[in-house]
């Protein structure tokens, strides 16, 4: 029989993306948008004590081209401070400013195809626990995109038997360890959360690295196969310091 993976889920995960209403910025009154920037670096500043606490973290990057102009992506111990979190933004100021692109809820997941040795308790290691309540990288560049496995006639991940899957895996951990240093992966499982089964988001110092790792392990048989992809989001990273400059209109 086919056996599902035993996974480690750590924080609850929302990517959550918005567009400016430039339109309605540049009418409002200097006041008004001098109002909103407080209100909103407020915010950013008690996301920051969150992060330091080690309460959770968040990544806040401005996407290039169309799709959005705002990404961010916020950890959390629980789905209510999820909630709580978007419902505190909605109620601001800014937001009167904000639309909506794009949300995805996934939870940090790490699968365990690796059998345990024997007296190992690999979920408490520091290793694994650092990597389920991650402090997200501040680096240059980031990508989001979702991720499906593939489930068609011969093609159909979910009828291979665990260790076929987990010797797959392991080919592609070997393309991610060449990344080293240069690009660092958070995977969210999402099954049962949203449309897609996995979020990937990227950082990376070198933006063109993004594009490498993606282009490389679609080789992979893991990917080349099994793998079906969403849309990618890309984005640069967003400064509290530099956020009145870039909405100075
Ligand atoms: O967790 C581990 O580090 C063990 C090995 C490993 C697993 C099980 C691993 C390593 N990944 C795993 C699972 Mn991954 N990963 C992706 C993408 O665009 C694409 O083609 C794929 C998007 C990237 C870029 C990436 C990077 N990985 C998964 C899963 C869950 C599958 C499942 O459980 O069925 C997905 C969807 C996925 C996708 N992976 C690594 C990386 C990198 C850089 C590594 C090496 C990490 C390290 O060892 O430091």
């Amino acid at each position: 029989m086919v056996e599902a993976v035993e996974t480690f889920d750590g924080w609850y995960s929302l990517h959550d993306l918005r567009s400016i209403d430039w339109t309605a910025w540049k009418y409002a009154k200097e006041e008004e948008r001098q109002n909103a920037i407080a209100e909103f670096t407020e915010l950013l500043s008690k996301w920051e004590a969150v992060e330091e606490n080690k309460q959770g973290s968040h990544a806040f990057y401005k996407v290039v081209g169309q799709k959005a102009d705002f990404i961010f992506m916020f950890l959390r111990p629980t789905m209510e401070e999820l909630n709580e979190l978007e419902t505190e933004l909605n109620k601001s100021k800014f937001a009167e400013f904000l639309i909506p692109a794009h949300s995805y809820v996934s939870v940090v997941e790490i699968s365990r195809y690796q059998p345990e040795k024997p007296g190992e308790d690999l979920e408490n290691t520091p290793y694994i626990q650092g990597r389920l309540y991650p402090t997200l990288p501040k680096w240059d560049y980031m990508s989001f995109y979702p991720m499906d496995r593939r489930r068609e006639g011969n093609d159909n991940w979910y009828t291979l038997e665990k260790d076929v899957r987990g010797k797959l895996l392991y080919e592609h951990s070997k393309t991610g360890r060449k990344y080293a240093g240069k690009i660092q992966q958070v995977i969210t499982g999402s099954i049962g959360f949203d449309d897609w089964e996995w979020g990937v988001t990227l950082f990376a110092h070198d933006v063109i690295q993004l594009k490498k790792i993606v282009y490389e392990m679609r080789f992979d048989e893991v990917s080349s196969r099994y793998g079906e992809f969403g849309e990618f989001f890309v984005g640069t990273i967003m400064n509290k310091e530099e956020l009145a400059n870039y909405l100075a209109v």
